[in-house]
């Protein structure tokens, strides 16, 4: 097996956990990012103890471009090699008309979503440049293709990272690096709670009547385009699960 650096972000929880987990247990190396300290310590020592996975915990805010550099800096030259580059960390902060909107959360998900992609990227690309191969894969949504009522700022940030993505592609054309973006509709995390601020019964609303997605279900995927021949490149990829159509319709009927 081709053994590869998988840097991915926001690995504390969720899709991003679910990712490390599995990228370890096919054997991979892994730098695990996320505010969480502690959930980075605990998720390094299991992914040792069940795969003898060699880890590296980076614990920042990519909010912040100053604590970004830093992290990436600190890493040891052999962990500069990183050969997939999960841009995965993000979130919804509240559900709300642009007219009431707390511009708080706006600044919280443009500064996550759109700046944080941004300077991780920017802090990982030369690597990948450097040694002429890479792949780039970057957590977009169906919120990225369509805007729903209330969804406003959130719409727009993940539409910033479908437009990322594409800029990406055509800007590392030539230079053997693969970018990816895997959109889904609803699976379910820590998303919802995150976005009702820590409500957990209005978080588990919204998963009533149907089945979401796993965050296991985006992992498999996640996995599977990294698979794939050297000479091919899945550029988007929309996934929903079997009750979701779209932002708009999904049957609530079980
Ligand atoms: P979770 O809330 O379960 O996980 C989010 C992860 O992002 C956590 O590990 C969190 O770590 C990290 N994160 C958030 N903010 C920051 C920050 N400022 N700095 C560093 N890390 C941060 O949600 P999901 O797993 O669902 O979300 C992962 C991605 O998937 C997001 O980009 C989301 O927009 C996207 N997505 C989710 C969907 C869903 O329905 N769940 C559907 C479509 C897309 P920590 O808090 O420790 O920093
Ligand atoms: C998360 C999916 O529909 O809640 O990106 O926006 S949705």
């Amino acid at each position: 097996m081709d053994k590869k650096i998988v840097l991915i972000t926001g690995a504390t929880s969720g899709i991003g956990e679910a990712c490390a987990r599995l990228f370890a247990e096919k054997g991979h190396e892994l730098i695990i990012t996320g505010r969480r300290k502690e959930r980075l310590a605990k998720l390094e020592k299991e992914l040792w103890e069940k795969h003898e996975c060699r880890s590296l915990s980076l614990n920042f805010d990519v909010q912040s471009r100053a604590e970004t550099e830093a992290a990436l800096s600190s890493l040891p030259d052999a962990w500069k090699k990183v050969d997939i580059l999960l841009n995965n960390a993000g979130l919804a902060s509240g559900l709300d008309t642009i007219q009431e909107g707390d511009i708080d959360d706006w600044e919280k998900m443009i500064d996550t979503n759109v700046k944080g992609l941004l300077y991780v990227s920017r802090g990982v690309l030369p690597w990948m440049i450097q040694r002429k191969k890479g792949h780039v894969i970057n957590i977009g949504s169906t919120a990225g293709k369509e805007v729903y009522a209330k969804g406003n700022v959130y719409c727009a940030s993940k539409h910033a990272v479908d437009a990322l993505t594409k800029g990406m592609r055509i800007d590392l054309l030539g230079k053997g690096i693969k970018v990816t973006q895997i959109s889904p509709g609803a699976a379910e995390t820590e998303f919802s709670l995150v976005r009702f601020h820590g409500d957990s019964e209005h978080a588990k609303k919204i998963y009533d009547g149907y089945r979401p997605m796993a965050p296991q279900d985006i992992a498999g995927l996640v996995l599977m385009a990294t698979e794939l021949p050297e000479h091919l490149c899945i550029n988007d990829l929309v996934v929903t699960s079997l009750d979701q159509a779209n932002s708009f319709y999904i049957n609530k009927t079980n």
